[in-house]
């Protein structure tokens, strides 16, 4: 077999599901496949996150990415043009040296995660494989959802704090089931809040509801309530995940609940979550405390460890800052966005050294989506077990959710 090597990349500023521009990427292999891929781009984002290139300036206040695009063509193109792709980890290593910061700040990672999602993709259609085979990481196994239904904090406009109110199918057998759950549940919460005399504020980022709600917890009774309008067990077939994404409304040792007009200390933050773990279906808890507050969630961890507790903007897909987290007991699993690190090859150890660790995965888009469906391939081929991709609304939600049912229903694959 001829090696295969790169003959062409470019790079386009396309638009995501937030209106913003981001950047498309498509690679061109020597046996004429050629493949595309889309980055996606946060708005709860953690500090210790790679570098996402935005240009500066007036053009879309500053959001513009033409500089990335710039980067991928006039940095990376030249360099590496002609060479092997099939090794992911050696080609990653060539892009991470082209690049030299430790946070992708010269070229930016959604450059540099552009080309990497681009070329494995192309070497998937070169091989006539599907995505997930190509990636494959002890799996092939699609990944139970965890789904969106009431949206706050950054992707709503503020109306509560607590980001996501989520919920987890685990009692529905299949993937197409547990989404046809989803839709029930989605529509029974509207009607809730509607009948409640709540305002409901359109769609959310991620195309759940976004209501206006006098605090926190009553996104939680409704989502219970709804569950079971829907005619699903609250706790038996479907329970609640939350991310609170707290890093967001932390100031001063204090968390700020504006809308309930009052602040706790970490300690009171952690009660709260206890408390509604004993009295809601709440089984994954993302993001409870602030992205440093490490021993917070060393408290937290040994407190609340029998429910799954989610590190986002607390480990930012970063094998570093896992490390710590899996030496000094913080979380137990670790939510992995590809965007936070910027390869694929990171991506995956990421993976592999939470499973080593006894650490869960979630594999998790970003609020600012686009109609890519890696994700879908990625969780699948990790066999991570679970995925977040936001509601059953809105088609760069959809475009992951059809690749898992098309995973199912074509490819035979299962939970
Ligand atoms: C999160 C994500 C997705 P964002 O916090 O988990 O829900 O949001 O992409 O805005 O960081
Ligand atoms: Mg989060």
């Amino acid at each position: 077999m001829m090696t295969l090597t790169l003959t062409h990349l470019r790079a386009l500023e396309i638009l995501d599901s937030r209106g913003r521009p981001t950047l498309q990427v498509e690679a061109g292999l020597s046996n004429g496949a050629r493949a595309v891929a889309q980055v996606p781009s946060g708005a709860s984002t953690g500090t210790h996150e790679a570098h996402e290139w935005r240009d500066g300036g007036t053009r879309y206040g500053g959001k513009g990415v033409l500089g990335a695009v710039r980067h991928v063509t006039e940095i990376f193109a030249p360099a590496l043009r002609g060479g092997a792709v099939e090794d992911q980890r050696a080609f990653d290593g060539r892009l991470l040296a082209i690049d030299g910061t430790p946070d992708k700040s010269r070229t930016g990672a959604n450059a540099v995660l552009g080309i990497s999602c681009a070329v494995a993709r192309a070497v998937a259609a070169a091989r006539g494989e599907p995505l997930y085979r190509t990636l494959a990481l002890g799996g092939p196994r699609l990944p139970m959802p965890m789904i969106n239904i009431f949206s706050g904090g950054m992707h709503a406009g503020g109306n509560v704090e607590f980001q996501d109110f989520l919920i987890i199918p685990h009692g529905l057998p299949t993937m197409a089931e547990a989404l046809a759950a989803a839709v029930r549940i989605h529509g029974a919460a509207g009607e809730l809040v509607r009948r409640s005399g709540y305002v409901l504020t359109g769609v959310a980022d991620e195309g759940g509801w976004g209501p206006w709600l006098p605090g926190n917890e009553e996104a939680l009774s409704l989502l219970t309530a709804a569950i079971a309008e829907a005619g699903y067990t609250p706790g038996g077939e479907v329970s609640i995940a939350i991310d609170v994404a707290s890093t967001h409304f932390y100031r001063e040792g204090r968390y700020h609940l504006a809308s309930e007009k009052r602040s706790l200390t970490g300690t009171e933050m952690v009660e709260l979550l206890e408390g509604w773990c004993s009295r809601f279906p709440v089984v994954s808890i993302e993001d409870g405390l602030a992205e440093d507050d490490w021993e917070g969630w060393v408290r937290l961890t040994k407190r609340l460890g029998h429910v799954q507790l989610v590190g986002d903007d607390l480990f930012t897909t970063n094998g570093e800052r896992l490390r710590r987290g899996l030496e000094c007991g913080a979380a137990n699993a670790v939510l992995v966005k590809m965007n936070q690190i910027g390869t694929l090859t990171e991506t995956l150890d990421v993976c592999r050294q939470a499973r080593d660790g006894g650490y869960r995965a979630v594999i998790s888009a970003r609020s600012g989506e686009t109609e890519d469906s890696f994700l879908a391939d990625l969780a699948t081929a990790t066999g991570a077990g679970q995925i977040k991709i936001g509601s059953v609304t809105r088609s760069e939600r959809l475009a992951k959710y059809n690749r898992l049912l098309e995973l199912e229903g074509w490819d035979g694959l299962s939970f």
